[in-house]
């Protein structure tokens, strides 16, 4: 239905006269844009891809590239992509898309509303032709954003088929940070992960994670909470997660940063990555008419 709507129609069925507006992205694609006394953000129908939220008083949160592309089937680089079903690439299909089919497809937005934690957006998409030439489960996805003085994201996967599916998920958060080599991301000490630029080589971590050069580490069977420790913007993001089994720790770093053509020579200094995620041996198996939601909340404190 809100897929063949115009923005301006769109914000006249949905919009909430000073906290919630209808707007076009720079791809001429549809996003909310919610203004609030707790915060501000912005999620796209694009991916139902968040790129934005900053509380009140307190700095952007989420980092999102100046040479981000905003093209219906292009992943839009930075702010909160979705990956599912599959995570990075499709193990018995090279040609299949990194990160799955929904980060690229335009979302019906389903609903906008008030309540006492911030202001609220749904949006869904669900299995079709074009899934299922890439992927057999019959699902429908659900993302709410509720943007407050916390930003909290719960994704839901419903199995709307008659045949169990198993898949894996990550809300891919791009945090806006100082500087990337002074991070410190605590809450993994002795948490075992596969490192992805070294082979997927079982590790174990030692204290707090540091970027000091490609990172790309898959944090196995832990729910813990997170603090993101950012000595330059002098601010520390709360992470909790509930459903949620793995975390990934991403930086391309210069060398990784030069193959991508969306991001910006040195902004790979302004990003990190920390992904509540369910992948690899967490991947979540669910039944017929079974659902499953992921919640991940952030909240921004001085350090
Ligand atoms: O989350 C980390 C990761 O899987 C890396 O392996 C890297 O590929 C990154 O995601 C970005 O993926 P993308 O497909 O958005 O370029």
């Amino acid at each position: 239905m809100s897929g063949t709507l115009t923005v301006e129609e769109l914000d006249r069925r949905f919009g909430i006269a000073g906290r919630a507006q209808l707007l076009n992205d720079p791809g001429g694609l549809p996003k909310v844009r919610v203004t609030s006394p707790e915060s501000t953000g912005e999620i796209h129908l694009h991916g139902a891809q968040v790129t934005s939220w900053a509380p009140a008083g307190a700095e952007e949160v989420v980092f999102l590239s100046r040479h981000a592309r905003w093209e219906q089937g292009k992943a839009i680089r930075g702010g909160i992509p979705i990956c599912f079903p599959w995570f990075r690439g499709k193990a018995d299909n090279s040609q299949a898309p990194a990160h799955g089919v929904v980060r690229t497809r335009i979302w019906a937005l389903e609903s906008i509303g008030q309540n006492a934690e911030g202001v609220s957006v749904s949006m869904s998409t669900a299995s079709d032709p074009d899934t299922r030439r890439l992927w057999p489960g019959e699902f429908r996805v659900l993302q709410r954003a509720t943007f407050g003085k916390e930003l909290k994201l719960e994704f839901t996967v419903s199995n709307t088929g008659t045949s169990p599916f198993r898949f894996e998920e990550a809300l891919h958060t791009y945090y806006k940070v100082g500087d990337a080599r002074k991070v410190r991301i605590r809450g993994l000490d002795g948490v075992a992960y596969l490192d992805n630029t070294d082979g997927n080589r079982r590790k174990t971590q030692q204290g707090d994670v540091v970027i000091s050069a490609p990172t790309d580490n898959a944090y196995m069977n832990t729910s813990a909470g997170l603090q993101l420790l950012d000595s330059v913007l002098n601010r520390q993001v709360q992470i909790t997660k509930q459903n949620s089994h793995s975390t990934v720790v991403w930086n391309p770093w210069a060398e990784g940063a030069q193959a991508l053509s969306d991001l910006g020579q040195d902004e790979w200094q302004q990003m990190a990555c920390v992904e509540a995620s369910n992948i690899l041996d967490n991947a979540i198996e669910l039944a017929p008419l079974e659902g499953h939601t992921i919640t991940v909340t952030m909240a921004v404190n001085p350090l």
